[in-house]
């Protein structure tokens, strides 16, 4: 039985993450990682162990390894990409010193680390269209930086310490659950919660923009499974392309009005998301995680609005 621990429970994947993770592995066996501000709540709270444990505080990382025998890290600690770019040096610090902190605590208990990276670790250079998993990563966001650095420090744990560093870069990531906070495709999250309460959304990306995108249930089956995969078939680890659907603000918008008619969008691009999604690709190539872990996504861009459109309203609506 695995003994987990989640970095950054209360976030958006965390949230969802360490919920799923309690079902399968039992909920004593998955620990909710938070800091101070970010307390988790309500069956978060109620169906597992948590602890205090800030990424840029290496004892307490260990401190709690250590406690509950853990043998799983989910690294989730990070400031999006928006976000980032107005603090650049606090990027810095929580994803690649507190990366450093889990690499560090890992090796020396012996535990296998997930950190995820993600679209933002691509830049203008890089092939746009079914982007390979190998590939130029020069990004121009701190973001990025931090997310490239991410994916070298993982495979260099690996490879010298033979840490089991494994993880995906996660397109935009869709959720009814918990918000995601400062990141580009946001939009994609917001346009619902703007359907779902009846009021018109103002779309920051412009019409024509393509960012890969995923459902929730289909992002945390990716974490899951690429930890759970025979490591004599991994090629590649640190990280693997997943794709699951890609589209411009107008698609989206357009999926949601079948079943809302009446919701209206405009558009007021913000510059500096705007230059952000421009440089990241349209659709990834995911070939090279589907032959070497399975990986297939389960919702298209419809399966998704539908069960938003069905989940939002009695989360939202009181
Ligand atoms: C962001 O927009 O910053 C994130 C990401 C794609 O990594 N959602």
């Amino acid at each position: 039985m695995k003994k987990i621990l989640i970095i950054g429970a209360t976030g958006q994947i965390g949230s969802e993450l360490t919920m799923t993770l309690r079902s399968i592995y039992g909920g004593q066996n998955v620990v909710a990682g938070y800091i101070i501000g970010a307390e988790p709540k309500g069956e978060l709270l109620e169906s597992g162990p948590a602890e205090v444990c800030d990424v840029t505080d290496a004892p307490a990382i260990s401190e709690v390894v250590k406690k509950y025998g853990i043998d799983t890290i989910y690294n989730l600690a990070a400031l999006l990409s928006v976000v980032a770019e107005g603090k650049p040096k606090l990027a810095w610090k929580i994803g690649i010193d507190g990366l450093w902190n889990v690499l560090e605590v890992a090796r020396e208990n012996g535990c296998a680390v997930f950190t995820p990276s993600s679209i933002g670790s691509f830049g203008p250079s890089t092939p746009h269209v079914m982007t390979p998993q190998d590939t130029i990563q020069r990004p121009r966001t701190m973001y990025g930086v931090t997310k490239v650095t991410t994916e070298l420090l993982s495979d260099y744990y690996f490879l010298k310490y033979g840490v089991d560093t494994r993880a995906v870069r996660f397109p935009g990531v869709i959720s009814n659950v918990t918000p995601p906070g400062g990141g580009t495709t946001d939009y994609a999250v917001d346009i619902y919660y703007y359907a779902v309460r009846g009021e018109k959304f103002t779309c920051p990306i412009k019409e024509g923009t393509l960012m890969d995108m995923i459902y929730m249930p289909d992002a945390l089956k990716a974490a899951i499974d690429i930890m759970e995969a025979d490591p004599s078939r991994l090629i590649h680890r640190n990280a693997f392309n997943i794709a699951s659907m890609s589209f411009a603000p107008e698609t989206i918008y357009a999926s949601i009005k079948k079943y809302k008619p009446d919701f209206e969008m405009v558009y007021d691009v913000d510059p500096l998301k705007q230059s952000i999604a421009d440089s990241w690709p349209d659709c990834m190539d995911d070939s090279c995680a589907r032959n070497e872990w399975d990986w297939k996504p389960v919702y298209d861009l419809d399966g998704m609005t539908r069960d938003m459109l069905e989940k939002l309203p009695a989360r939202i609506l009181k």
